[in-house]
């Protein structure tokens, strides 16, 4: 088991764009797929794009059941069909953590992506899944949920978590000198 850093917002890589994935069925694709999965339920949270491991390629994995045994790999997913109507859903994510707020998308969608093998499947989504594969759809396209948020809210948050982040880094050190 390998669990991965979790870049954490504002980090600039988390707005790169992820490229498709060309090579299927590689030990290094099983395994990254893995370590992901490993790293979404260790934090814990219902899904991971890999940009947020910083890896910057299309590869999506969720498990939104209660029961935490239904993985789905989502490689190079796309959405071939959006609902017109929407829902407002308090969405959370583990580059942003401590933070939920509600964002409006189409309710229902349909995806055709592919497996680690390079089979290619289709979903049809609703309720926390819709939520979920568009909410990490947006991070292979370098977007960050707090982004539909208002300026206010968005630049209130980057400074709590830059805050954050800059007492973890002081702490770091100290425990470094103790060593
Ligand atoms: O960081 C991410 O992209 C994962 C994110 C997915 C998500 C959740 C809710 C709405 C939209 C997208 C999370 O998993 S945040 C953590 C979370 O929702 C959760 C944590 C523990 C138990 C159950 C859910
Ligand atoms: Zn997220």
């Amino acid at each position: 088991m390998a669990l991965l850093k979790i870049l954490r917002y504002p980090d600039p890589r988390l707005h790169k764009i992820a490229k498709p994935v060309t090579e299927f069925g590689t030990e290094r694709l099983r395994k990254l797929v893995a370590d992901m999965a490993d790293t979404m339920y260790d934090a814990p949270g219902v899904g991971l794009a890999a940009t947020q491991v910083d890896v910057h390629e299309r590869v999506i994995v969720i498990d939104v059941s209660e029961t935490h045994d239904q993985l789905i790999v989502f490689i190079n997913p796309e959405i071939t069909w959006a609902s017109e109507d929407k829902q407002v859903y308090d969405e959370g994510c583990l580059s942003v953590p401590g933070i939920y707020d509600g964002v409006e998308r189409p309710a229902k969608v349909k995806v055709r992506a592919y497996d680690v093998e390079g089979k290619e499947f289709t979903v049809d989504a609703d309720g926390l899944l819709a939520v979920c594969i568009q909410h990490e759809m947006d991070h292979l396209m370098g977007k960050v949920f707090v982004e539909y948020l208002s300026p206010l809210k968005r630049n209130r948050i980057k400074a709590k978590l830059q805050k954050e982040e800059r007492g973890m880094e002081r702490e770091a050190a100290r425990a470094g000198g103790r060593r």
